[in-house]
């Protein structure tokens, strides 16, 4: 319906696999001494749909060192979808980071656990996993359980990111033409009135 690419953002703290998550899904490769992102990385995708079209989709990967915090926002804002990576999951680590990303877009928020080839394994306690599904269960948040290592949930994920992305940004531009209209007929319909008196 929409030929302008959607916008998402890679958000989390410095090394927490964000940029190897990206490269896993753009190029299929892991490299164990990725360096660490400065500023922002742009990457253009493009999704072949089954029935023959396509979306494409803008995906920025943002720093995660504390000397970007700052400019951070300015890539989150007109995003339609934030993926937010952490690598440990810490109930108040994730609360902080979606009330950072909430000062800057109102953008959906897909929740990732990444690097699970190591920290599934020390997910065993039972409380902290019961919290957590809580948390996600009250915030209706998707979350996707990734390893950039094995490949684990890359594509599954991106590929919702990209699909969910292009529904909303169509239902907004829906949403908008149908503003325009009555807007038109609220404007016109002034008109007549003048007109008559
Ligand atoms: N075992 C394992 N290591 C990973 C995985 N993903 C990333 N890493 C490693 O974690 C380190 C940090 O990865 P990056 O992709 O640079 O992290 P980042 O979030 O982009 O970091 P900044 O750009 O500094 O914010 C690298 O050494 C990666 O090889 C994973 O799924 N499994
Ligand atoms: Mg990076």
């Amino acid at each position: 319906m929409m030929s302008e690419a959607i916008k998402i953002v890679i958000y989390g703290s410095f090394a927490t696999g964000k940029t190897t998550l990206v490269e896993r899904f753009k190029k299929d490769t892991f490299d164990n001494a990725v360096e660490s992102t400065i500023g922002a990385a742009f990457y253009a995708i493009t999704l072949p749909l089954p029935n023959g079209g396509s979306i494409k989709a803008q995906i920025w990967d943002t720093a995660g060192m504390e000397k970007f915090k700052s400019i951070v926002p300015m890539y989150l804002r007109g995003a339609t979808i934030v993926i937010f990576c952490f690598d440990s999951p810490k109930l108040d680590i994730i609360r902080e980071g979606i009330r950072f990303i909430r000062t800057a877009t109102d953008a959906k928020i897909v929740l990732v656990q990444t690097k699970i080839d190591i920290y599934r394994a020390n997910i065993i306690n039972e409380d902290l996993t019961m919290q957590l599904n809580l948390f996600l269960e009250r915030g209706e948040y998707k979350i996707f359980y990734t390893s950039a290592k094995t490949g684990h949930s890359v594509k599954e994920l991106f590929d919702y990111c990209i699909i969910k992305g292009n529904e909303i940004k169509n239902a907004s531009f829906v949403q908008e033409q149908r503003l325009e209209i009555k807007n038109d007929i609220v404007e016109n319909s002034k008109y007549g009135c003048c007109v008559i008196n």
